[in-house]
C-alpha cells in the first residue's frame, strides 16, 4: 500500500509502498499493524489533513472543549495539553477563554494554522522525552487529551510513560479514536492504513493503561469518523470510580469475541465481499454510460481504492475542499483530485462517497445535486445507492 495521505503533485513522483497487514494479540487484545511507516514520513511540514474541513467536526470539537472546560471548573490555574492539535480546531476554544493550554503537534504546517488561531503550539512528537520538557517549561497538566492521535503513534509505551510524567495525580487523560467494534460491525476496513497503527477497544485500552499505572474509568461512544470511542483514564487512586457503562461495554466487546481471534475471523471475507460488490456496481454504471466521480480525497480511500483496484478507469476525478489536496493525484491509483467547484458545476450521475463518515453533512449540503438526479454510492456496511 502507498502512504494514505501521500497525494502526488506529479505523476512522475516516486511513491513508496509498504505491506499493510494487521495482527491481534490474544494477551493484551490489541489489534495493530504488523509493519509500520516511520512517523517522520507521515507527519512533517506538509501534512495534508486539516481537522477543520468538516462543519460537523468543528462542532464536535467545540463540544469536546466544553466538556474539558466543565471538568476543570473549580481548579486553580488549570493546564490542558492536547496531543495532535492539528489546526487548533479544539484548543482555540480554550485559547479564547484564556485557559492555559498547549498543543503538541509535530506537523509544522498544521501547527502554524493553530498558532494563527491563538493556540500555543509546540512542534514536536509527543513521547516521554518531550513530556519531560513540557513539565520543565510549564509544569504538569490537569488534562491531557488527544483525538485521532493515540492510534497514530507506534511507540505507545513512550507516550504512556510521557503521560505518567506530565499528568497531575488527580488529572484525567482523554483519548478518542476509531472504535474496533464499529470497524468490525460496519466492516469499515478503510480505517486500516499506515497512519492508524492501533485499532483500540475498551479491552485493549484497559490493558494498556494497567501496564502504565492508569485506570480506564469512563467510556463515551462518539458518532464521528464512523464510530469512535472516548476513553477516560486516571492514575490509580483509592477514590477512583469506574463508570458502570465501562463494565457493560467491556462485556459487549467480549460477547463480540474481541478478546479472541474468533472476533476477527470473518472480517476479510466481509471486506472482499464489499469490494467485489462495489466494483461490480461501478462497472455496471460505467457500462451504462454514466459518469462517476469520488467525493472526498480521504486517507481512508487510499486503502479502499488500492485494495479494490478502483482507478481512473472507473472514477473520473475526486473532488475535495482541502486546498493542499487539490490538483494532486491519489496515492497508488493516480486519480486526479479537483477543487469542489468542479463537482458543483458538473453534471455527473454518481458520486462515490469516499468521505462516508461525513454522510449526514454531505448529503445535506448536496441537496441540489440530489434534486437534479445525482446519486451517492455508499459501501458500508454494504453497497447502497442514496
Ligand atoms: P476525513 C484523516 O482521515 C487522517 P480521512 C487521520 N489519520 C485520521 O485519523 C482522521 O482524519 C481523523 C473532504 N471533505 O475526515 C475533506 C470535502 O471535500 O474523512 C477531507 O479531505 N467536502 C488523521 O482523510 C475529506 O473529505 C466536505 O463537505 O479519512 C474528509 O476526510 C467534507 C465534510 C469533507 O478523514
Ligand atoms: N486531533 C485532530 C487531528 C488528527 S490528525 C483531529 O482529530 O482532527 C493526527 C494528528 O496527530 C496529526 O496532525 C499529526 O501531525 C499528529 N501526530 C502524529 N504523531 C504525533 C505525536 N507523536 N505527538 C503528537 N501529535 C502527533
Amino acid at each position: 500500500m502507498p502512504t494514505a495521505n501521500g497525494f502526488l503533485t506529479k505523476l512522475t513522483q516516486k511513491e513508496s509502498f509498504f505491506p499493510l497487514s494487521v495482527g491481534f494479540c490474544p494477551n493484551c487484545f490489541m489489534v495493530q499493524l504488523l509493519e509500520t511507516v516511520p512517523p517522520q514520513k507521515m507527519f512533517h511540514d506538509d501534512y495534508q489533513y486539516l481537522s477543520s474541513t468538516s462543519q460537523r467536526m468543528i462542532k464536535h470539537f467545540e463540544g469536546h472543549a466544553t466538556e474539558i472546560i466543565e471538568r476543570i471548573s473549580g481548579k486553580k490555574n488549570p493546564f490542558v495539553v492536547e496531543l495532535g492539535c492539528n489546526d487548533g480546531v479544539m484548543l482555540l476554544h480554550l485559547a479564547k477563554r484564556g485557559i492555559a493550554h498547549l498543543g503538541v503537534e509535530p506537523s509544522a504546517n498544521v501547527a502554524k494554522l493553530a498558532k494563527a488561531k491563538g493556540v500555543k503550539t509546540k512542534v514536536v512528537f509527543f513521547n516521554a522525552e518531550s513530556a519531560r520538557e513540557i513539565v520543565r517549561e510549564q509544569g504538569q497538566a490537569d488534562i491531557i487529551c488527544g483525538a485521532n492521535v493515540f492510534c497514530h503513534i507506534e511507540d505507545l509505551n513512550s507516550v504512556f510513560e510521557g503521560i505518567r510524567i506530565l499528568l497531575k495525580d488527580d488529572g484525567i487523560l482523554f483519548m478518542e479514536d476509531p472504535y474496533m467494534l464499529d470497524i468490525i460491525n460496519k466492516t469499515s476496513f478503510d480505517q486500516i492504513y499506515d497512519e492508524h497503527v492501533y485499532y483500540f477497544s475498551g479491552l485493549s485500552v484497559s490493558e494498556l493503561g494497567k501496564r502504565h499505572g492508569l485506570q480506564l474509568v469512563e467510556m463515551a461512544p462518539q458518532r464521528v469518523h464512523g464510530g469512535s470511542m472516548r476513553y477516560y483514564l486516571k492514575k490509580y487512586l483509592p477514590g477512583n470510580k469506574m463508570a458502570e457503562n465501562v463494565v457493560q461495554l467491556l462485556e459487549k466487546e467480549k460477547a463480540s469475541s474481541l478478546n479472541t481471534p474468533e472476533g476477527y475471523r470473518f472480517f476479510k471475507h466481509n471486506v472482499d465481499s464489499i469490494c467485489s460488490n462495489l466494483k461490480n456496481t461501478l462497472k455496471k454504471f460505467k457500462s451504462q454510460g454514466h459518469r462517476i466521480v469520488g467525493y472526498g480525497a480521504t486517507a481512508k480511500s487510499t486503502t479502499l481504492l488500492n485494495y479494490a483496484k478502483i482507478g481512473g478507469d472507473l472514477i473520473e476525478y475526486i473532488c475535495d475542499t482541502t486546498p493542499n489536496k487539490v490538483n494532486k493525484f491519489t496515492p497508488g491509483t493516480h486519480i486526479p483530485i479537483k477543487p469542489y467547484d468542479v463537482f458543483a458545476k458538473d453534471s455527473v450521475s454518481y458520486a462515490l462517497l469516499l468521505a462516508w463518515n461525513h454522510e449526514d453533512e454531505i448529503l445535506q449540503k448536496e441537496e441540489a445535486y440530489r434534486k437534479r438526479g445525482g446519486k451517492f454510492i455508499l459501501y458500508f456496511p454494504e453497497v447502497a445507492i442514496e
